[in-house]
Order: C-alpha cells, then sequence, then structure tokens
C-alpha cells in the first residue's frame, strides 16, 4: 500500500487527465477500478485509524480493510492521499477520491451527501488535558461554560462539531491539522483541551509521552460513532460489491484480526448497521 508523495497525486491525475481521460471517466465503477488496477483512498493520518509511515507506506484499521476488501474484489492495490476531514466528501464527491477510508463517523449528514458502507471501526470521543484536569472540563458543554477554554479539533471532524453544537463560540473551538500539532498546541498551552476519537487520543497522548498530559474518556454526553467506507451516491453498485466483501470478512473472522490489533472491537462493528447510524440524532 503506498502513499503517492504530494507532487504524485498532482502528476498522477495530470497524466490521468492527459492520457486517459479525465480522472472523472476512471474509476466509476468497479471494472473501471480493475481496469485503473488501485483504489484512490482519503486519509487523514490519525493513527490508529489512518497512519503514514515515515517511508511513505499507509497503515491504519481503516486502510487495511480497505485494501483487503478492494483486494477480494479484483482491485490490486490501495493509493491514498492525506484531507483534513471536512475536505473528504467534497474531494470525493469531485473525483479526486474513489472512496474514503478514513474513520469518517456516520452522521446523518454526511449520509445525505455519500454512500456508506455497513460499519468498520467504532469509537467514542475523548478529550487531551493538563495533568489534574485544572478546568474540570469533562464535556464539550463545560468548555462552553467556561469562557476561558479553548478547544482544538480536526477542521470539520466530528469533534469540531460537537464542540459548537454545545454551544462553544467559533473564537473557541481552534482548527488543528494534524495529532502532532494538536498535542503540541496543548503543550504550548495555546488550546486547554484536544479533542478526538478515544483511540486516537490515547495514540497521540502515548506518542508524546508527556507526564504533564492526562486522558478524559469517554467525553460524557458524546455517543459513539461508528465509521464506513464512503462512497460517491452514484457509485451504489460499487458500495454494494463493498458490503458484500465487507460481509465475508467479517463472517470470516479476518475482519477481527485486521482491526482489533489496533485496539478496535469488531463486535461494535457487527453489532450495529449503517442504517441505525445514519439515523441516529
Ligand atoms: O469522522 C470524524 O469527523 C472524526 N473521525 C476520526 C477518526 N477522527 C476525528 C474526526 O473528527
Amino acid at each position: 500500500m503506498r502513499l503517492h508523495r504530494l507532487a504524485r497525486p498532482l502528476f498522477l491525475c495530470a497524466s490521468l487527465s492527459l492520457g486517459l481521460g479525465t480522472a472523472s471517466a476512471l474509476s466509476a465503477d468497479l471494472d473501471a477500478l480493475k481496469e485503473q488496477g488501485f483504489a484512490r483512498i482519503a486519509i487523514a493520518n490519525e493513527p490508529p485509524f489512518t497512519a503514514v509511515k515515515p517511508d511513505g507506506t499507509v497503515s491504519g484499521a481503516a486502510p487495511d480493510v480497505a485494501r483487503a476488501v478492494f483486494k477480494r474484489l479484483g482491485i490490486a492495490d490501495v493509493v491514498a492521499s492525506i484531507s483534513e476531514y471536512g475536505a473528504m466528501i467534497p474531494g470525493l464527491q469531485a473525483r479526486r477520491f474513489d472512496a474514503v477510508t478514513a474513520g469518517l463517523f456516520m452522521k446523518p449528514e454526511r449520509c445525505n451527501a455519500v454512500a456508506y458502507s455497513e460499519p468498520v471501526l467504532c469509537d467514542a470521543e475523548a478529550f487531551a488535558l493538563k495533568k489534574g484536569n485544572p478546568l474540570g472540563l469533562k464535556s464539550y458543554k463545560d468548555i462552553a461554560d467556561n469562557p476561558n477554554a479553548k478547544i482544538g479539533a480536526p477542521g470539520g471532524g466530528t469533534e469540531e462539531r460537537l464542540a459548537l453544537e454545545a454551544g462553544v463560540p467559533r473564537d473557541r473551538v481552534i482548527v488543528v491539522p494534524d495529532t502532532q500539532s494538536g498535542m503540541t498546541m496543548l503543550q504550548q498551552g495555546r488550546i486547554d483541551v484536544y479533542s478526538l476519537p478515544v483511540l486516537s487520543i490515547n495514540a497521540a497522548v502515548k506518542t508524546a509521552e508527556n507526564p504533564e498530559i492526562e486522558v478524559v474518556a469517554p467525553v460524557q454526553g458524546a455517543p459513539v460513532y461508528c465509521d464506513g467506507a464512503a462512497f460517491r451516491k452514484q457509485d451504489t453498485a460499487l458500495r454494494d460489491a463493498f458490503d458484500k466483501e465487507l460481509a465475508a470478512i467479517k463472517a470470516s473472522g479476518e475482519f477481527a484480526k485486521i482491526i482489533e490489533p489496533y485496539g478496535f472491537s469488531a463486535a461494535a462493528a457487527m453489532s450495529t448497521t449503517r442504517e441505525k447510524l445514519c439515523a441516529a440524532k
């Protein structure tokens, strides 16, 4: 599984637009993806959901599940591009990606915009904050109620949305591009709390190796979310083919073998459905 360097996706798109018709003409369906030889996936680089190693290789639970399912569909490889969560659906719709496999949680507004697979990765929400939690922040409402508290969260992400919906003013919700920046901003005091899903926050705090940072998990009042692979609305045949093979690896135990070493629960994903998650308030 390879991450094309930034220049190469541009080159790749250019070559597709110059030599093989526009990128939009390709990868519109399963046969096109087979011919293309790979599926172009959007990821965020937020371990353990998605991860990019220094040598450019891509791992993480979401791309690993996608690679296993696409291989069963006869698509040999995935090529990943890093995207902000808020840019993933527009990028998918603009045909910059063939699928989003990044831990993009299912919520009604997203379910209206894309064709999700059945659930893959589920997680609750968490806070990373100063040891001892001096501001007593246990929920997004606690942050709203404290006029001095600033929260960092991914742009266009669920935690940003939860903070704004809880009443945190826009100027106290700071967009954070990646986990390393989030931990640096927290340690420098530019934010008072950094919010991501539990497994992501635990991974970021472990990497930071700072005893002055602690985790509050789960965030009180925040639901457990699950993601799915996201496809364009018009690519439901591709989504259905993905779902068929996803169901097969869930049934065979391969799905659990892929995601549980990352800390995810196969039972959690198998205990719910796209229909339930897309209907949840
Ligand atoms: O789906 C989302 O918006 C969230 N998903 C993950 C895996 N991390 C943060 C992001 O906000």
